[in-house]
């Protein structure tokens, strides 16, 4: 038992990761057709810097850029499940993807998950990080029960890196260019590393930077092969506005450019339908309902869209 009196002892067997994947919406391109994911927004900082990131919105490196979605806690998240299965049932996976980096400060976001387990024991938990401090927590995430991680990978040299990242703030101390570059690298492949080794089901995210790491994605997509990762998603960079990417110029990169950069990869699960979801984005990954659900919402003591900011 946990200090809130959860019961944490919810591992289930190896053969229930393997159904899991047949219903991920995001592991399983065929599950799209079929099941919804429900994102729940508890995450609110983050640790680090990235260039092409404006902290007035989520977290681009799994969600929309551009967008912003409300902070709820997590007893709202729980609530927000059932308002989402009346309107679309079929939920399979509920996830923190921000809107800032769900391991900055875990608190939020492992109580999100002991809550969630402990009310929809049915429902897989996943959960998007930048990797900073993934290998911290990955005992705390196997604990509750969360199957499925995707970490941000961008670059797997740290003279790329340096160009991405401006400052990294690891256990109160705040490193910048190739100090910050190389722990947060470091970071990122040992808690890749360990989180395969312990079972979970890991994708990683590339953002295709043009002119930053669009030559170097298929070292990127090498290094997760051969660290046993299950799935490699690239998003093409939106640079948000105000960004420091948008402010020098560097320009967005499309679709086009990110099946130009991965149709030689092979030995490796390439995701081609990723949606770039909104951090509280909820349903099929074709159709969000985050909009209908603020809509249907009647709960007066909540904020906008009925949620608690
Ligand atoms: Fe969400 Fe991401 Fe889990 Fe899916 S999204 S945390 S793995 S449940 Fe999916 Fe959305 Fe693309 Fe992410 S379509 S942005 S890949
Ligand atoms: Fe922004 Fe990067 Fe932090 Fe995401 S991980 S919130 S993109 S700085």
């Amino acid at each position: 038992m946990n200090r809130d009196g959860i019961n944490l002892k919810l591992k289930s067997d190896k053969n229930d990761g393997r159904l899991q994947i047949e219903k991920h919406p995001c592991f399983n391109k065929e599950a799209a057709e079929l099941y919804g994911r429900v994102h729940l927004p508890v995450a609110k900082t983050c640790n680090i810097s990235c260039n092409y990131c404006h902290r007035d919105y989520d977290c681009p490196n799994e969600s929309r850029p551009g967008v912003t979605s409300s902070l709820i806690t997590p007893e709202d998240a729980v609530r927000r499940i059932y308002d989402v299965k009346k309107i679309f049932n079929v939920i399979s996976v509920a996830a923190v993807a921000g809107p800032g980096d769900s391991l900055a400060e875990p608190y939020d976001t492992m109580k999100t998950f002991e809550l969630v387990r402990a009310e929809f024991p049915e429902v897989a938990l996943c959960m998007s990080t930048n990797g900073l401090n993934l290998a911290d927590n990955l005992t705390e995430l196997e604990d509750r029960g969360v199957k499925f991680i995707t970490v941000t990978l961008n670059a797997v040299n740290i003279s790329i890196s340096r160009k991405i990242y401006r400052y990294v703030d690891y256990k109160g101390v705040v490193y910048t260019d190739k100090d910050a570059a190389g722990l947060l690298l470091e970071r990122q492949i040992e808690g890749i590393g360990k989180a395969v080794k312990m079972g979970f089901t890991i994708k990683i995210n590339s953002v295709l930077i043009p002119g930053i790491n669009d030559f170097h994605i298929k070292d990127v997509a090498e290094k997760a092969k051969k660290l046993g990762v299950y799935m490699f998603n690239v998003m093409p960079m939106i640079s948000a506005e105000k960004s420091y990417f948008y402010k020098i110029g560097v320009k967005g990169a499309n679709r086009k450019d990110v099946i130009n950069i991965t149709k030689g990869l092979s030995g490796i699960n390439v995701m081609e339908h990723c949606r770039q979801c909104r951090s509280d984005a909820a349903g099929p990954l074709n159709e969000d309902l985050s909009k209908k659900l603020c809509e249907s919402e009647v709960d007066e003591d909540a904020g906008e869209c009925g949620l608690r900011l």
